[in-house]
């Protein structure tokens, strides 16, 4: 039976499948061993991707609300109802008061990935929103400012490396993030079997910290503060040692003096994590000839998420690793990587508007989704009337989900691309389906950025579809949002697009292609190995570049040409941080979330192998806790927050630090109205009724996610 390579889009990863495919039936998937990166790796649901294809529940006509109900509509009709509703409200209202949430697949997609952005920029609203502020946009915010672009982020070189302090992060069950990296299960254990250590820093001992040599149960929240704590100690010790490193940095003395108070005495008692400790730590990461420290959604989403995420990379650069192998490096990728080109020399800014009712500041052109529902509910000027989702599903994603649900109900108009009818669709006045992973060409634009190593993979649509292209469906959307209404020719619209691409590349657009295919050939060209998409097309295995290369300083952007090592921006938050440290644990408990190996943050549960066995949505608790609490393992508890409740049944492990609960996000599909039968059976609930829209990271106004203050107690008996 043939097997056709296919680059999994689901996760981070970038896995490579064998699909094979019997009289237009997908009958299998597995790793596909001669893949250039992943080498045979797979994970449950990269192998269950047929079955998502053949999800008799995924959408494969639009829909579109008539009496109160989504009814079934032609691609016609859905797009007509669009431009009579959107148009005039944009004619009398103006472009902010249509506000956009792009979810997390949209960066999975090649065609929305590209054609998204044309979208959204003919639409031209301020109100834009993605998952990345419940998610990255700390770590955007300090690498803009250190380096000089919100792209110019380091990732441990997993494969070089000798000793690995990562926290926050839990790659062996979410398969890495901001850190592509397929079977890292296999990468730390490389680590190890060259003599070098890894240590996880979670309040969980999760399964990296299974597998780690070492781990604290860091309390959460806390983080900037250990961090803080080792840089003191390098100070202190004087075990700053950049090397060659120095010439390109600026501001080390300014950050030498910002950590004295962070003594490792003065964090223990905050952190949770001993003082001797935090010494020996950060004598060993000075030690280390080859050291990465890593972070991730642990540190971001939570209350001192831009300090944590700029601490990960003052380390990197005080102990020299920084842009060396072994150590935190940039990736070089084959195509899209905004930092390739050196020399282009302009402060990045963040705070370039703000939102109009808490007045977040907008990073990377988004304002933070904490307070989304707050510019829909909020009357006056410049409120938000209308909404278009594009691969998300905020109802479950985002803070103080109930309210925003009551939010989007208050909507004059809203509108959805999306693959399932679901707790956001539902609200949806039209609902536009695309295709499934195996309809649509894919090629990792912006994950390869982040990758370990320079790896280039294209994958061709493997299976034909009705459904129009989102890429197409994109463009049909531009075009009404532009005036020209729901019957513009597309093509003509893409040809300018890609005129447009390659005038800024300085080359001819390929004649004989369009789409999304013509766009990355564009790129590819463009980009610093020159490829084609014709030489991608001959590698259906992927094409491999090598390991991580040094790039400084031509991989820098700042107006000073150095790493800024404690830019203003930043920086001006450490005073609060600082009033932690005299914050003493009162006892509350606190929430944090947690990732499954078999599930896709809220979107997969509808596969049946996925959710098949107990129930995995559980609260966590410490044995202490449980007793002191009088709840028993499996009987049902009471959450609850400023936010919201819920009643979750209780789960006992000593894996799990005293004084904290842990629920995963994702789940809460017992709704009515929509279409998504295993999910609804295995419904969970939704944990972001209880996270809390008034906290977040202050610099960015990323939702806090890990630290939610929450009560428990046993639930009622019915
Ligand atoms: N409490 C808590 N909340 C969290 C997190 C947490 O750890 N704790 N994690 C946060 C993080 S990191 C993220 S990224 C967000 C994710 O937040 P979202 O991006 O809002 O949510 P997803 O669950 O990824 O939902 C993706 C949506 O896209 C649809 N979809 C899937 N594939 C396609 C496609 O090809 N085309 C189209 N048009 N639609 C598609 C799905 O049906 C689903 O509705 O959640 C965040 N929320
Ligand atoms: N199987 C699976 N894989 C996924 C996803 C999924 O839903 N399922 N989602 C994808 C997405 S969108 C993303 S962004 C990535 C995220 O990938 P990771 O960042 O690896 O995310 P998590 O697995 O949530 O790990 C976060 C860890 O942080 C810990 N933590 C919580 N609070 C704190 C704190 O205050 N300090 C510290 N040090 N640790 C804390 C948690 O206990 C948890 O172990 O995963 C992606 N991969
Ligand atoms: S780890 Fe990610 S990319 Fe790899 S098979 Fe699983 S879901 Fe797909
Ligand atoms: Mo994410």
């Amino acid at each position: 039976m043939a097997q056709t390579p296919v680059t999994c889009p689901l996760c981070e990863a970038t896995c490579g499948l064998a699909v094979t495919v019997e009289d237009g039936r997908v009958t299998g998937a597995r790793g596909d061993a001669a893949d250039v990166f992943s080498r045979g790796f797979v994970c449950p649901k990269g192998a269950s991707i047929g079955a998502l294809h053949h999800d008799p529940d995924r959408l494969r006509t639009p829909l579109v609300r008539r009496d109160g109900r989504l009814v079934e509509a032609s691609w016609a009709e859905a797009f007509a109802e669009i431009d009579r509703r959107l148009s005039p409200l944009l004619a009398e209202h103006g472009r902010d008061a249509v506000a956009v949430y792009a979810g997390n697949p949209s960066v999975h997609n090649l065609p929305v990935a590209l054609y998204g952005s044309v979208f959204f920029r003919a639409l031209g609203t301020k109100n834009f929103f993605t998952a990345g502020s419940v998610d990255q946009i700390p770590k955007h915010f300090s690498a803009g400012h250190m380096f000089g672009h919100p792209l110019t982020i380091p990732v441990p070189d997993l494969d070089r490396t000798g000793y690995l302090l990562l926290l926050g992060a839990n790659p062996l069950v979410s398969n890495g993030s901001l850190m592509t990296a397929p079977d890292v299960r296999g990468r730390l254990r490389g680590i190890r079997d060259r003599g070098g250590r890894v240590v996880v820093i979670d309040p969980k001992r999760s399964r990296t910290a299974e597998v780690a040599d070492e781990h604290h149960a860091i309390r959460p929240g806390t983080d900037a503060l250990l961090l803080f704590a080792l840089v003191n100690v390098l100070f202190a010790e004087d075990l700053v040692a950049m090397g060659d490193l120095a010439q390109h940095v600026a501001g080390v003395r300014q950050v030498g003096a910002l950590a004295e108070p962070f003594t490792p005495e003065a964090v223990a008692p905050v952190t949770g994590v001993a003082a001797d400790a935090i010494r020996r730590l950060a004598r060993e990461l000075a030690a280390a000839d080859r050291a990465a420290v890593y972070g991730r959604l642990g540190t971001t989403t939570q209350e001192f998420g831009t300090l944590a995420s700029w601490l990960v990379d003052v380390l990197n650069v005080l102990t020299g690793n920084l842009d060396r192998p072994g150590g935190a490096m940039f990736p070089l990728a084959a195509a899209g990587q905004a930092n390739a080109t050196p020399g282009r020399r302009r402060p990045w800014r963040s705070g370039r508007w703000r939102s109009r009712v808490r007045g977040l500041p907008e990073v990377i052109g988004e304002l933070p989704v904490a307070t989304l529902a707050d510019e829909i509910l909020t009357p006056g000027e410049g409120q938000v009337r209308a909404l278009v989702t594009v691969c998300g599903n905020p109802c479950l994603s985002t803070p103080n989900a109930a309210r925003l649900s009551e939010a989007l109900d208050r909507l004059e108009f809203m509108v959805s691309l999306d693959v399932y009818l679901n707790e956001t669709s539902r609200h949806a006045d039209v609902v536009l389906p695309g295709p499934s992973p195996l309809e649509r060409p894919h090629y990792d634009l912006l994950l390869y950025q982040l990758a370990v190593r320079n790896v280039a993979n294209w994958t061709p649509a493997l299976l034909p579809t009705d459904l129009p292209q989102e890429w197409e469906t994109l463009l049909r959307l531009t075009a009404i949002v532009s005036g020209m209404g729901p019957d513009a020719d597309v093509a003509a619209l893409d040809d300018l697009v890609a005129a447009e691409a390659a005038r800024r590349a300085g080359l001819e657009p390929a004649a004989d292609r369009r789409g999304p295919e013509r766009l990355l050939d564009l790129a590819l060209r463009a980009g610093p190995y020159e490829l084609t998409l014709a030489d991608l097309e001959a590698a259906p295995h992927g094409v491999d570049l090598g390991p991580l290369t040094s790039r400084l300083p031509d991989v820098l952007a700042t107006e000073s040409g150095r790493i800024e090592l404690a830019p203003e921006p930043v920086v001006v938050d450490v005073p609060r941080l600082r009033a932690a440290l005299d914050q003493v644990p009162n006892g509350q408990l606190v929430l944090i979330g947690r990732r499954q190996l078999s599930s896709n943050n809220s979107w997969m549960h509808n596969i049946e192998p996925l959710v098949r066995g107990r129930n995995r949505c559980t609260a966590q608790l410490h044995p202490t806790d449980a007793a002191r609490l009088g709840l028993v393992d499996g009987e049902l508890a009471l959450v609850r927050s400023r936010a919201g409740e819920v009643e979750v049944p209780v789960e006992v492990t000593d894996a799990i630090r005293p004084g904290v609960v842990s629920i995963p996000h994702g789940w809460g599909h017992d709704v009515d109205g929509v279409r998504t039968a295993v999910a609804r059976a295995h419904a969970g609930v939704n944990s972001n009724l209880l996270a809390d829209e008034t906290l977040v990271d202050v610099p960015t106004g990323t939702a806090v996610l890990n630290g939610i203050p929450v009560e428990v107690v046993a639930a009622p008996r019915a």
